[in-house]
This record gives structure tokens, C-alpha cells and sequence, in this order.
């Protein structure tokens, strides 16, 4: 299992975070989501034989949010 953390400025609400929280943890090889909303902050622990980063960064932006 690796984590991979990420910044999403967009995320201001509950809402938001709940969002992207139910959809990452949908994908293939996701584990676990956890989003900070103070900090905007994103840790995702993910099997890398399943997926990786990129793909993860990818889904998030296809959501309509900018992740750092
Ligand atoms: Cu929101």
C-alpha cells in the first residue's frame, strides 16, 4: 500500500470534500480517502499495482477540480 496526498485548492465545503471522497474511493486499487478541509489537503492510500498517482490526479481534475 503506498498514500499519495494531495492539494485541492477548490474544495471549500463539506460537500466538496464528500464528493471527491465517495469518487476516488470508487476506483480500482483505492483504499482509503481522506480530505482535511482546513488545510485542502487530500491522502489517498492506493495498491500500485491497481493504480498510481497520475491516474488518481487525473480523475480528481476530470472532476472539476485543480489538484496540486
Ligand atoms: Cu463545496
Amino acid at each position: 500500500m503506498e498514500t499519495a496526498t494531495f492539494n485541492i485548492p477548490s474544495i471549500s465545503c463539506s460537500a466538496c470534500s464528500n464528493k471527491i471522497q465517495e469518487s476516488v474511493k470508487s476506483l480500482k486499487g483505492v483504499k482509503n480517502v481522506s480530505v482535511d478541509l482546513k488545510s485542502q489537503q487530500v491522502n489517498i492510500d492506493y495498491n500500485p499495482d491497481n493504480i498510481g498517482p497520475q491516474e488518481i490526479k487525473k480523475h480528481i481534475s476530470q472532476m472539476g477540480y485543480e489538484v496540486i
